[in-house]
């Protein structure tokens, strides 16, 4: 039966989706529990909310008491959002993240050369997209710290060995490994309305090495043995092809407006820096991330944008839209 959950319940979904610590996991599961409608159809996901609930509670106990992290790596969000690479031995994912990236990490021909997840800053325009580099899953080995890594991430990339005869089957092998654990890939994000600890991560389908021999009739093979309703784009992480169309992708995958701040004394907006935030984000959650002084005192603010006049005054439900400038007011 569909549960009928509220934009509320989705955003703190969401949020819960991408927390980055218990707290905040925590704060996301209680709202989500308020916010769930109460019928029969919601009965075992209520269930579920509340294990989880007192599972976490019990989990930050732990972390008080011992004063140790519970949890594996936690790589702090950083940039417009975050897209994890992952892949098959040798399937690129760190010549990919070198392309994209000014990081340097280890590219080598034999498997398993990456054996940390590692983050880099994409540029795109004038944001940065954080990538995770990662090692990599084969049909008996996967990172114990993949799993929180690939839920809290935005987007990951699915990257295909298209020089290897294994290629294909690396790949089936992936993601059979991924349905084995409550960490799976799919078009789009979300959580499951069942089971809320089984999440899907949206994901790229990422062949790479379209330049080597015989690549093409794999990439065919792929389709066949292995149809993915995942966008895909082909790619040469070594030769650079379609790199810049998969680079705008990941960028616009996220779903973000880019908003520049300017103080009320200024002639122009800070350019260099711009705040992103969630497409159908508001002045006020804009507000809370310039400070939090503003979230509490905001009057209004005058924004100069596509969808106003310039100048226009606004208030905190205005609706930023990308680009916009924002001149917040006390
Ligand atoms: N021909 C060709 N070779 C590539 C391409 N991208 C990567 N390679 C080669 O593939 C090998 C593996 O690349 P890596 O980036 O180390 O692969 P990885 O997925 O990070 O490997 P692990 O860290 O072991 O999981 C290296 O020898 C690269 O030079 C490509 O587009 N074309
Ligand atoms: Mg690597």
């Amino acid at each position: 039966m569909p549960a009928n959950l509220t934009a509320q319940y989705l955003k703190a979904e969401e949020e819960y989706r991408r927390a980055t610590t218990l707290d905040e996991e925590l704060a996301c599961l209680h709202v989500m529990l308020q916010e769930i409608p109460k019928h029969k159809g919601t009965d075992h996901l209520q269930a579920e909310l509340k294990s989880k609930i007192s599972k976490l509670k019990k989990e930050l106990a732990a972390e008080k008491s011992s004063g140790k992290k519970t949890r594996g790596l936690r790589i702090p969000r950083q940039g417009a959002g975050v897209a994890i690479l992952l892949g098959a031995p040798n399937t690129g994912k760190s010549q990919l993240v070198a392309r994209l990236t000014r990081a340097t990490p280890e590219v080598a021909p034999y498997p398993f050369t990456t054996t940390v997840p590692a983050p880099a800053m994409m540029p795109w325009a004038d944001v940065n997209v954080q990538l995770i580099d990662t090692p990599p899953i084969t049909a008996d080995y996967m990172d114990s710290h993949l799993h929180g890594l690939i839920r809290a991430a935005d987007l990951a990339l699915l990257l295909v060995d298209l020089e290897s005869d294994n290629g294909v089957e690396q790949c089936q092998d992936l993601l059979d490994r991924l349905a084995q654990t409550k960490t799976r890939l799919a078009a789009k994000s979300s959580l499951d309305e069942e089971d809320v600890g089984l999440s899907y991560t949206q994901t790229f389908l990422v062949p790479n090495k379209i330049d080597a021999p015989g690549a093409a009739e794999r990439l065919e093979l792929l389709h066949e043995l292995c149809p993915l309703d995942f966008p895909e784009y082909v790619i040469s992480a070594e030769h650079g092809t379609g790199l810049e169309a998969l680079r705008e992708a990941i960028y616009r995958s996220l779903d973000v407006v880019r908003v520049y701040s300017k103080l009320p004394s200024a002639k122009e907006p800070d350019r260099e820096r711009p705040f992103t935030l969630r497409r159908g984000g508001t002045l006020l959650e804009l507000a809370g991330m310039v400070h939090k002084d503003f979230l509490k005192g905001l009057k209004f603010a005058r924004v100069w944008g596509s969808a106003v006049h310039d100048g226009t005054q606004v208030k905190g439900d205005y609706v930023l839209q990308d680009q916009d400038v924002v001149e917040l007011h006390m």
